[in-house]
């Protein structure tokens, strides 16, 4: 996040391509009543526990206006510091990264702590396709479709005490087979990252074990990760291990590097630029355009009540 600036910010602004509802092929296709097995098939990605999960059913209150990103594309240009800095070598350096079986802790303020299973959650929560911008702090930007499921299923059935008002999530600790994290010891690890409860609470918050109709590959975060398209990426924890639920304001990963940088709620603002760079603008990453930043990264019918 710190060593390679996009040199794009720095040129004039391109104009944005007129908004247009953006429909993929299935959308058509379904919209059309002619969509078959055939066309929808899981392409081999399913299997075990988590079988017919994918592709879920798309949540239609989610449209964009821009393409979906280049499925490649996102696939080969990610930030997930416990492999490496350089975003064009995650993919293959956690290619061997081992995500199954796996386990969240949840603990905190909770009558008592509770271990789920991912597979058990993918098997019993309600699951969705959602289309979502996604907006990097450092300017680039994505649009994709994830698979999982509102927080707010989970936190209902949690059920935290009263005294619960923050939500505190982890990523594992493995430096023996993230380089990342043992090539780089000056970093906090593990990663933290955490929300208010009303935040974690709102409709837009997922987790997500899907992208593209299939599970997650390990360099998106499997095998569960969090969501949150209205603020920068970097809240959008991945390959998450643990949920606390805490009284006070906990700290958080870049927050606790670069405080003047890294603020605890990161909600996308085109007006307040980061120190280094304007926020005005955004690149997304297949086509290389710049489009306008918009305040929320354009949720604030959801969510901009809850900064009032
Ligand atoms: N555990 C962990 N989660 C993380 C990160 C990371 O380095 N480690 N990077 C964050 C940042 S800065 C971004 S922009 C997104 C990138 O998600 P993607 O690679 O799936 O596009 O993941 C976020 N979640
Ligand atoms: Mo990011």
């Amino acid at each position: 996040m710190f060593i390679r600036l996009n040199e794009g910010w720095k040129i004039p602004e391109q104009l944005a391509t007129p908004e247009a509802a953006y429909l993929n092929r299935r959308t058509v296709l379904k919209a059309l009543g002619i969509t078959g097995m055939g066309m929808m098939g899981n392409a081999g990605f399913a299997f075990g526990a988590t079988e017919g999960t994918y592709p879920a059913k798309r949540n239609p209150d989610f449209i964009l206006d821009r393409p979906l990103t280049d499925e490649k594309v996102a696939g080969k240009y990610n930030n997930f510091y416990e492999f490496t800095t350089v975003k064009e070598e995650v993919y293959q350096l956690a290619e061997k990264f081992e995500t199954h079986p796996w386990q969240i802790e949840v603990s905190g303020e909770v009558d008592k702590k509770k271990t789920y299973d991912v597979d058990d959650l993918i098997g019993r929560m309600p699951m969705e396709e959602r289309l979502y911008r996604f907006r990097c702090v450092e300017a680039w930007a994505m649009a994709v479709p994830w698979t999982g499921f509102p927080l707010k299923h989970l936190i209902k059935e949690i059920k935290p005490k009263s005294t619960a008002k923050f939500v505190r999530m982890l990523t594992f600790l493995r430096p023996d087979t993230a380089p990342g994290q043992k090539e780089q010891p000056w970093y906090p690890w593990p990663y933290y990252e955490a929300l208010t409860m009303e935040e974690a609470m709102n409709d837009l918050t997922m987790l997500v074990t899907g992208i593209y109709g299939h599970e997650l590959p390990k360099q998106h975060g499997a095998p569960i990760r969090l969501i949150t398209p209205w603020k920068y990426g970097y809240k959008s924890i991945k390959s998450i291990v643990s949920i606390e639920f805490t009284r006070k304001q906990p700290p958080t990963f870049w927050n606790k590097i670069a405080p003047l940088e890294y603020d605890f709620y990161s909600n996308v603002n085109p007006v307040i630029p980061h120190p280094r760079w304007s926020q005005a603008t955004e690149r997304l990453i297949d086509t290389g355009n710049r489009v306008p930043t918009k305040p929320f990264n354009g949720y604030g019918e959801y969510v901009a009540h809850l900064y009032v």
